[in-house]
């Protein structure tokens, strides 16, 4: 095992990472910017590290500065965390070219997973299904309305180097095509450096069902059943929860399957996962792999009672799975609500000092935050303040104890979305199980 790693993040995912290697005996070395010196991940860490200004660009995301800091404080490995450059190609070369291990999958295969029209083909090729859509992206405009003929309107135009919704565009009707498609390839163009684009058939109310998968470096896989994360708003997931209830044990066996056919197809290795698009009749549809820790990790820690960051930490020194798919045992329910910065009713950033923070706790409760009272949330980073995470036995007994988890919370100083979960754990929709990705512009409407 690895005696020292950096961590080139900051925020709960910085502090859930120190705490795995805490636990393994591994040593750690934070990064921080000018903005997060008083930030938990840097008391929690053996060392830190000052990167940079406050703007990730100069910091968080620079690449030179964050090898540098590995190669002052002697670490073997970085763990990038999610965002920044966890999904980054260059910097795993990098790093690995340095001769410091990245702890995730290897760069070609987070190049490949980048490439959402290749990731697409290459799901189809392993009998994956996916819905009916262009192979490569689409060259012009009459190629574009043949396929979209083809398939059937509505269609969706997709960007090859987006994913979480940049350069979307839902298309109703062949007149709206030709505006559609310039006004998702400019968007892609300016969000990605690439304006290609391919097409789908458009499902109007999917859910979103992912699946975890653990890889080692010999293309052994084991998958650990779903996380349903229908309920987002603008492509931002705030609740999540596993089982998905739309699940049967037969479909959650398909859905495992298909997505370590999909990693192995690709060589992946470490933790990653799978996406689909499920719809009312329980076809599921490929989207795309992340090649990351995803923020909702948890859920999946709290039903399996394994430890995910542990994991990759063990798979990334050479270590093997540390279960076999047979033992995967899947109890209980759990929920995730993320709890955000943010004016709940605007979802508008709600940075400052908290002049007051209380935790909840008791059984079943758990709490990744990095929130401690007089820490100021910064203007620059994502609003996560924390995540609240539960286990019940059942969905109903977690429910009721994140509503508890909830109303036990109090933070003040800045808003947050607290109120939010609050309302949706009230909704007769959400206690029903009827949760899919346009289940968030109902209740926002119902107001
Ligand atoms: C779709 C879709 C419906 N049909 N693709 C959104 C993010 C990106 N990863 C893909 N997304 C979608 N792709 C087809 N063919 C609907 C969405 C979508 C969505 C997906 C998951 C969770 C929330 C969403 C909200 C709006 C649209």
């Amino acid at each position: 095992m690895f005696s020292k790693v950096l961590i080139a993040n900051r925020g709960e995912i910085a502090v859930r990472i120190i705490r795995a290697c805490r636990e393994l005996g591994i040593r750690t070395a934070a990064v921080f910017s000018q903005a997060d010196a008083d930030a938990l991940h840097v008391q929690l860490a053996d060392e830190a590290v000052c990167i940079g200004p406050p703007q990730a660009a100069q910091s968080y995301l620079k690449i030179a500065a964050i090898i540098s800091a590995a190669e002052i404080t002697g670490a073997e490995a970085i763990h990038p965390g999610y965002g920044f450059l966890a999904e980054n190609p260059h910097f795993a070369e990098v790093c690995e070219g340095c001769g410091i291990r990245f702890i995730g999958p290897s760069a070609s295969s987070i190049q490949m997973m980048g490439d959402k029209a290749a990731a697409r083909r290459m799901a189809a090729a392993q009998g994956v299904p996916v819905l009916p859509g262009s192979q490569h992206p689409v060259r012009d405009l009459e190629e574009a309305r043949r396929v979209a003929r083809d398939i059937g309107y509505p269609v969706i135009i997709k960007a090859s180097a987006g994913g979480g919704g940049k350069g979307m565009r839902v298309v109703a009707e062949p007149e709206a095509l030709e505006s559609s498609l310039a006004t998702a390839a400019a968007e892609a163009a300016a969000a990605f450096g690439d304006a290609a684009v391919y097409l789908e058939r458009y499902l109007p109310d999917p859910r979103h069902v992912e699946i975890q998968v653990l890889m080692d470096g010999q293309g052994q896989g084991i998958h650990l059943g779903e996380r349903d994360c229908s309920i987002q708003r603008r492509h931002q997931k705030l609740l999540e929860e596993a089982p998905s209830p739309a699940l049967t044990d037969s479909l959650r066996q398909a859905m495992g399957r298909a997505a370590l056919s999909v990693a192995q197809a690709a060589g992946y290795r470490n933790a990653g996962t799978v996406e689909f698009l499920l719809d009312e009749l329980g076809n599921f549809y490929f989207m795309e792999m992340n090649t990351r820790i995803q923020v909702e990790h948890p859920v999946t820690e709290m039903v399996t009672g394994l430890d995910l960051v542990k994991a990759q930490l063990r798979i990334a020194a050479g270590e093997p799975l540390p279960v076999s798919q047979a033992e995967v045992r899947l109890t209980g329910h759990s929920l995730e609500c993320r709890i955000n910065a943010e004016d709940p009713d605007r979802f508008l950033p709600s940075p400052g000092r908290l002049t007051n923070y209380r935790s909840s706790g008791g059984p079943g409760v758990r709490v990744d935050s990095h929130a401690y009272v007089g820490y100021v949330v910064p203007p620059y980073y994502d609003s996560l303040l924390g995540k609240l995470v539960v286990h019940g036995c059942d969905r109903g007994e977690a429910i009721a104890r994140m509503q508890r988890a909830l109303d036990e919370t109090q933070i003040q100083g800045v808003q947050t979305t607290i109120p939010f979960h609050q309302k949706v754990l009230r909704h007769p929709d959400f206690l029903a199980g009827r949760t899919s990705t346009r289940f968030l512009e109902r209740l926002l409407q119902e107001q």
